[in-house]
């Protein structure tokens, strides 16, 4: 993906030349089957869809805004379009109003975020070469390309199995001011390359001797004199309880020598398991690098060992010598981890990853010393996981594709099309891929929480097992039921914020628990199996609808029963049975912070305040919300006692994009979160660098006692494939990791304002640096194929010159002064570029590959 501004297509579509994006690959046209089933009518194989946005308003029910938006569609089959009986289908992240609209058209919602277009009465149909366009508001505002529509297909309602993919499909780049008019309250300009310049003048150029050869930070580090010569492969002698860290060791160093086979003469790697002197971690390492006895590597235990293999690895060379050796600089390091948990969060969910992804994503968290991998495997829109004794949950929960009754699978998601054989709707983990995964993750002293949402995000499964119910009810009604999760006659009114009025495990069932601990007891099954004991199992909480279980009659009988006066009190009851089986498995619960979190209402308006109920439970709140006036919950959380693991939505969400500008990926709901927004992240005093924040309760040393550590998320909604994982969470893991690894930074707790801001920019300085010419150089050095984000150049144009910063210094900047993109033949940046014209600038990675390009006018 190019940056918006200073690509040729933004310069084409402000000269008028309509300039559209392909829409991301959608599956295959099944045209085949439409031409059969509707030979009479135009097929979708033959049918062009554009998208665009007009212009946004702010309607006094829409404070926020709305866009309205247009779909052109255009018949290219030697067949009409029917006057009648057939829809263009497509999902929209935030909705779209539901309306008659010009042209006897309508949309309609079709379930959550799948809508239609359909003809109304009157419509004439559309005819060979004929072209349609339907204007209509998306519920609020779309002022990202990501966010527009996706997945268009074509169904008719006569055939309402069967959908046929729109393959022509086009979303047009928003430009104009009335596109990207965000409202009056909104102050967060575009990234320009002015703006990037300004943001990057903090970055001064570090030598690279001047840098920490090992990342994240470690805390202590002596270079000592000398040089380790290998000449060949050390022997790596290690006990037999390390054979795990002796092959990864191997593995790592065979990479540097072809002659694999050991010379005796050669100091030897040691690795072993012992104390080190004021270490009280289980993760801590010293590592010793010297000329003549070698490397020797102590861990706490094989974690330890582990993780100082980890800054082994940073410590060898890119390439080794001409002669095939390899030199290690004599040293000395003593490190531990400040925080004991370290996590990423991956949704699987929403658009589904392949086992082969999450090795991948493992091996980059244990390569930045992160270890815990909170696996976000079910949601509204797929359950991923085999659960023996409940086929549903994947037969049908897994699958998504177009269909009318709901009886076989799910409808489409987030642009996963028609198609169940779409492999980002529809697919799942085996027992024996879960286990694998386990397995690979335990190798790599990661630690696999497993995450199943309830009561609320719970659709797939709700779905699954309603589908179950009907499977079974003729054959035996007791057992139909044995695992239901929905009350039929539930008249609660309700939508989630994916806009689902039925996406809710209702409480007040005997059979819910009955699925809860049927789930929860495989799954602790496979972990056993794995040899992984499971230790922890996170049972979701997070955004259970207003309304929800309100008019449920099983509900309410249950809150009769035992006397609970609210829906509040029925959310305790459903934790505190959740927990009662997750105990009896010897699990600990973790969740988002709902799980400790108690919704009450002050002075009329709505406020969260620690759940008094579980706050001795033992839960571990994962807490997102720190949006306006919740800014302090974490800390309110952690003060009353609740094990806390921090994971700011405006900090730590990875699925927010980098910037505002509307071709930058992602979605914006919380923030935008570029690198620094993460690195500045204070873990415990984080509302030091949050001046706006309303509620300010700080941390009290009761409360820090209670912070487990961070956790980075990756939610999927519009991540489809692999190299956009990696431009989301890279190189914003990297971020991550140095302030769950490294000690608190002397800027945090600086109070002096004017040193503080000086100790910053010199940290964020080392840092950067870091990165760009270590830490992403020895990853493209390892082939590791992880396409991170290299970002734009900042740009400035300073009397007649073109001045040219970086956010990570040690990228090549090439550029070229015709406004053509540059390429690895252009000339490098040194200093300020004099030339005249229409410059453009990009990095290039050590591997050659091109980050998004920058331009600026020399007139
Ligand atoms: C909120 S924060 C969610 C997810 C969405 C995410 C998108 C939280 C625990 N829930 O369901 O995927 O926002 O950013």
């Amino acid at each position: 993906m190019r940056h918006p501004y200073g690509t040729l297509l933004v310069a084409l579509a402000l000269l008028g030349v309509p300039v559209m994006l392909p829409a991301a690959a959608a599956p295959a046209p099944i045209a085949a089957k439409a031409a059969e089933a509707h030979a009479d009518a135009a097929s979708a194989a033959h049918l062009q869809l554009r998208w665009e946005s007009i212009r946004n308003v702010f309607p006094a029910d829409a404070p926020d805004g709305r866009s309205l938006a247009r779909l052109t569609l255009t018949n290219l089959d030697s067949k009409p379009l029917p006057r009648q009986g057939w829809g263009i289908y497509f999902n929209s992240i935030d909705g779209v109003v539901p309306a008659a609209l010009d042209g006897n058209l309508v949309m309609e919602q079709v379930s959550g975020q799948l809508f239609r277009l359909r003809p109304a009465d009157g419509f004439q149909g559309l005819a060979p070469g004929q072209t349609l366009t339907a204007d209509y508001f998306h519920s609020v505002l779309i002022v990202k390309t990501a966010k527009a529509p996706a997945g268009p297909y074509l169904a008719f309602d006569d055939e309402p199995e069967n959908g046929y993919a729109i393959n022509d499909y086009r979303i047009a780049l928003m430009n104009l001011p009335e596109q990207l008019d965000t409202g009056p309250s909104d102050r967060i300009p575009l990234a320009t390359p002015e703006s990037v310049f300004a943001r990057n003048a903090i970055i001064s150029d570090v030598p690279g001797d001047k840098l920490s050869p090992v990342f994240p930070m470690p805390q202590h580090v002596e270079k000592l004199t000398g040089v380790l010569h290998l000449a060949a492969m050390p022997v790596i002698s290690a006990a037999p309880t390390l054979n795990n860290e002796a092959g990864f060791a191997g593995k790592l160093l065979s990479r540097y020598f072809t002659n694999v086979r050991t010379a005796a003469n050669i100091p030897p790697l040691t690795l072993r398991i012992g104390t080190i002197a004021g270490q009280s971690s289980p993760e801590a390492y010293e590592l010793t690098i010297n000329p003549h006895t070698g490397i020797v590597l102590t861990g706490t235990s094989a974690a330890g060992v582990f993780l100082g293999l980890q800054s082994l690895r940073d410590l060898l060379p890119l390439a080794p010598q001409a002669d095939g050796s390899v030199d290690l600089q004599a040293m000395h390091i003593i490190d531990a981890p400040r925080f004991e948990y370290r996590g990423f969060q991956l949704d699987v969910s929403r658009n589904f990853q392949p086992k082969a992804t999450v090795l991948r994503l493992l091996d980059l968290m244990a390569r930045y010393k992160l270890n815990k991998f909170h696996f976000h495997l079910t949601d509204d829109e797929g359950w991923r996981l085999e659960i023996a004794g409940l086929p549903e949950l994947t037969s049908f929960g897994a699958r998504r594709g177009h269909t009318m009754s709901v009886s076989e699978h799910l409808q489409p998601a987030y642009g996963s099309g028609p198609d169940v054989t779409d492999p980002h709707g529809s697919g799942f983990y085996t027992r024996a891929d879960y286990i694998e995964i386990l397995k690979y993750a335990a190798a790599l002293h990661i630690e696999v929480i497993p995450e199943l949402e309830m009561p609320g995000h719970a659709r797939a499964a709700v779905k699954a097992m309603e589908s179950r119910y009907h499977r079974l009810e003729k054959i035996d009604v007791a057992n139909a039921r044995q695992y239901l999760l929905n009350d039929f006659d539930d008249r609660s009114e309700y939508k989630s914020p994916q806009l689902y009025h039925d996406q809710v495990l209702n409480p007040g069932m005997a059979s819910t628990y009955a699925f809860i601990e049927h789930v929860v007891a495989e799954v602790v099954a496979m972990h056993k199996e794995a040899g992984m004991p499971m230790r922890s199992l996170h049972v979701g909480g997070d955004e259970l609808p207003n309304g929800a279980w309100e008019k449920s009659p099983a509900s309410q009988a249950l809150m009769k029963r035992m006397n609970l006066a609210t829906t509040v009190e029925l959310w305790d009851y459903f934790y505190d049975r959740v927990d009662r089986i997750l105990k009896r498995h010897g699990l600990r619960a973790s969740g988002w912070e709902e799980l400790g979190a108690r919704k009450v209402r002050l002075n009329g308006a709505s406020k969260l305040i620690p759940n008094p109920v579980f706050s001795q439970r033992g839960f571990t709140v994962h807490v997102w919300n720190n949006l306006d006036g919740a800014e302090d919950l974490a800390y309110r959380l952690a003060n009353a006692g609740y094990d806390t693991v921090l994971a700011p939505v405006t900090n730590f969400y990875f699925d927010m994009a980098y910037n505002k500008n509307p071709e930058e990926p992602g979605v914006h709901w919380a923030a935008y979160v570029d690198l620094d927004t993460v690195y500045d992240f204070i873990p415990f005093d984080y509302l030091k660098n949050t001046p706006l924040a309303k509620a300010r309760d700080g941390l009290t040393d009761y409360g820090q006692r209670h912070i487990r550590g961070l956790e980075g998320t990756l939610f999927t909604e519009t991540v489809r494939d692999t190299a956009r994982i990696d431009y989301m969470i890279m190189p914003r893991l990297l971020g991550l990791a140095e302030r769950a690894w490294a000690a608190d930074p002397a800027w945090a707790r600086e109070a002096d304002r004017v040193k503080a801001a000086a100790l910053h920019d010199a940290a964020w300085s080392d840092f950067v640096n870091q990165l760009g010419k270590r830490v992403l150089p020895r990853l493209d050095a390892d082939n590791s194929g992880i396409a991170y984000r290299i970002p734009p150049p900042g740009l400035h144009l300073d009397h007649g010159r073109v001045l040219v910063n970086y956010q990570l210094p040690g990228f090549a900047l090439r550029y070229t002064t015709d406004g053509s993109e540059p390429n690895a033949g252009s000339p490098v940046v040194s200093g300020a570029i004099a030339a005249k014209g229409t410059i453009r600038v990009a990095a290039f990675s050590r591997s050659g590959r091109e980050g998004a390009s920058s331009r600026i006018d020399n007139p």
